[in-house]
């Protein structure tokens, strides 16, 4: 093993403190693309920067590694928020982060594995990548590989049938390499209104994810997902579970950090305003450290 592959004991404090400084670059880096997504990279970094700084066996400087853990981000609409973490975690440089969704960008509006440092897998299309997990897993299998096959999904997205038809796959195959997280922040694009238009029902309400899941053959773990330790304690019970397929459905909130996008569906992919952009600034506060200025 070398230092490039895994951070042993994590400390917390530390990542909890590169989670703050990715909120900043993804503000910043929608804010000057003019377009991307924010409420989906939000509720989902705490997640990203505890796997790749915590969990996955990998070696930056190879992306290409044969035997390094597959992390699909299958919400690939929230992919500012898997590439700052490559980013922040060395796969290229953060300054690289500026040319977001350009045309000849190689961090485009929805993951590219043919042009990307450290994507496993294309996806943007709702539940493809996490078919392509599947496939991954099971080749891995085939192939007498013992890496651990990560995906993340939206909740939204588990409305899409091919979300279960994988689902259905795993488990029949007991693939016991595959861990599925499932940011469950109770908003999706749209989605049903409830009373008024201005209020959105979440995707799944209650125990309906975790009953699904279950119902498909699955291990079910639920976590906070904005809490390091629980994230770190989780997906380790979700990594020595060997027999069967994981799939964690992860609490969260749309928009996390930032007050007045967190839980409002308008800021699923919405640019912020300068005057936005500085109030954000200012509540998460500056990406090398310390406090606004
Ligand atoms: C097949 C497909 N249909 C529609 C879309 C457009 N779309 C992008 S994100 C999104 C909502 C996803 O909601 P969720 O999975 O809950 O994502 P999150 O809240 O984490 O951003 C939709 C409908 C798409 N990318 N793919």
């Amino acid at each position: 093993m070398t230092d490039q592959m895994i951070v042993t004991q994590p400390d917390i404090t530390e990542l909890e403190e590169l989670v703050r400084q990715a909120r900043v670059h993804i503000v910043r880096s929608i804010a000057s693309a003019h377009g991307g997504h924010l409420g989906g990279p939000l509720s989902a970094i705490d997640m990203l920067v505890a796997l790749y700084f915590g969990v996955l066996q990998i070696k930056p400087d190879q992306p290409d590694w044969p035997d390094r853990d597959r992390f699909v981000l299958s919400k690939g609409h929230s992919s500012i928020a898997l590439y700052t973490t490559l980013a922040m975690r060395g796969y290229f440089s953060v300054e690289e982060l500026d040319t977001f969704d350009a045309i000849n960008s190689r961090l485009q509006g929805h993951p590219d594995m043919a042009i990307t440092p450290g994507v496993d897998m294309s996806s943007g299309s709702l539940g493809l990548g996490f078919s392509g997990a599947v496939g991954i897993a099971l080749g891995a299998r085939a192939a007498g590989k013992d890496f651990t096959t990560f995906a993340m999904l939206g909740d939204g997205e588990c409305n899409e049938g091919i979300v279960w038809e994988g689902a259905h796959v795993a488990e029949r195959y007991r693939l016991g390499n595959l861990v599925a997280i499932v940011d469950h922040n109770k908003l999706q694009q749209f989605g049903w209104h409830g009373e008024s238009v201005e209020v959105r029902l979440p995707p799944y309400t209650g125990n309906q994810l975790v009953d699904r899941w279950t119902a498909f053959g699955w291990k079910v773990f639920e976590m906070d997902g904005h809490d390091m330790n629980e994230i770190l304690a989780t997906i380790a019970k979700a990594k020595a579970h060997s027999n069967g397929p994981v799939a964690i459905v992860a609490h969260t909130v749309k928009g996390k950090g930032v007050s007045f996008m967190e839980n409002n569906y308008k800021w699923h992919a919405r640019v912020p305003t300068e005057e936005e952009l500085a109030i954000a600034e200012r509540e998460l506060g500056e990406p090398t450290g310390g406090g606004a200025s």
